[in-house]
């Protein structure tokens, strides 16, 4: 059966919802970040980035949430657009946006408003301002039709799901009120069983809650590490 290896951030959720929507059998292994499971060594093989979450389907070993996500969909034809090279190229583009920019940007805006040590202003404006300018780009998409890829609902829609709840935190309470169209849709999909059952995962395992000294270290190494020279 395929193992899921998750924890509840919005990476894991993505692929949580994907696996919940397709009903696909699978068996989910929690990674504990905060007492730093990710990286034991028997974690290590599946994702030598050290991150959640990552999938073994048999001998197939796939991390990333967004190749998760593509993986899946490619395996089951399923969440995918309509078969057209245009869809493809809109599908692949929106993909690696969210991929490369939506998700590292938020994630950093996160970390900087929330857990870095010191005031570091330029950096939280800096990740805040890009954090902002992504989401504003999928906002407007939304403004142009229900789903990322018009009519239908993908793993776009899904991949945006995992990460557009954390929008206060990572650009302060009330910023969600910017992006109504973003808002719309976590209404709907929200909605969806599928989407229920994903939001149990923090309820499947005792995750560790408190973000003590071993835990930052666990998870922002770079705190503890020598200055670069
Ligand atoms: N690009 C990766 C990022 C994965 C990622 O950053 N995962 C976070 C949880 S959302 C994690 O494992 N954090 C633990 C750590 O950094 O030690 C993806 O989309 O899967």
């Amino acid at each position: 059966m395929l193992k899921f290896y998750y924890n509840a951030a919005p990476n894991p959720l993505k692929v949580a919802l994907f696996l919940e929507e397709s009903g696909l059998p699978y068996e989910g292994v929690a990674i504990d970040t905060k007492r730093g499971q990710q990286h034991d060594p028997a974690f290590l093989a599946i994702n030598p980035n050290a991150k959640v979450p990552a999938i073994a389907d048999g001998d197939v070993v796939v991390f990333d949430s967004n190749a998760i996500l593509l993986y899946l969909a490619e395996k089951t034809g399923m969440f995918l657009p309509e078969n057209s090279p245009a869809a493809r190229g809109a599908l692949l583009s929106w993909l690696m946006f969210i991929a490369s920019g939506v998700g590292p940007f938020s994630g950093q805006a996160v970390h900087f408003r929330n857990f870095a040590p010191g005031d570091n202003p330029y950096a939280r404006k800096r990740y805040e301002y890009e954090a902002r300018r992504h989401w504003r780009i999928i906002d407007d998409r939304l403004g142009q039709g229900r789903y990322m890829m018009g009519d239908t609902y993908t793993i776009l829609d899904m991949a945006v799901w995992g990460w557009a709840p954390r929008i206060p935190f990572m650009l302060g309470e009330g910023a969600m009120a910017d992006f109504p169209n973003i808002a719309r849709l976590m209404a709907e999909l929200d909605a969806r069983p599928a989407a229920q059952a994903a939001l149990t995962l923090k309820d499947r395992h005792a995750f560790k809650v408190e973000m003590d000294d071993a835990a930052m270290r666990s998870m922002y190494p770079q705190i503890f590490a020598p200055d670069p020279v």
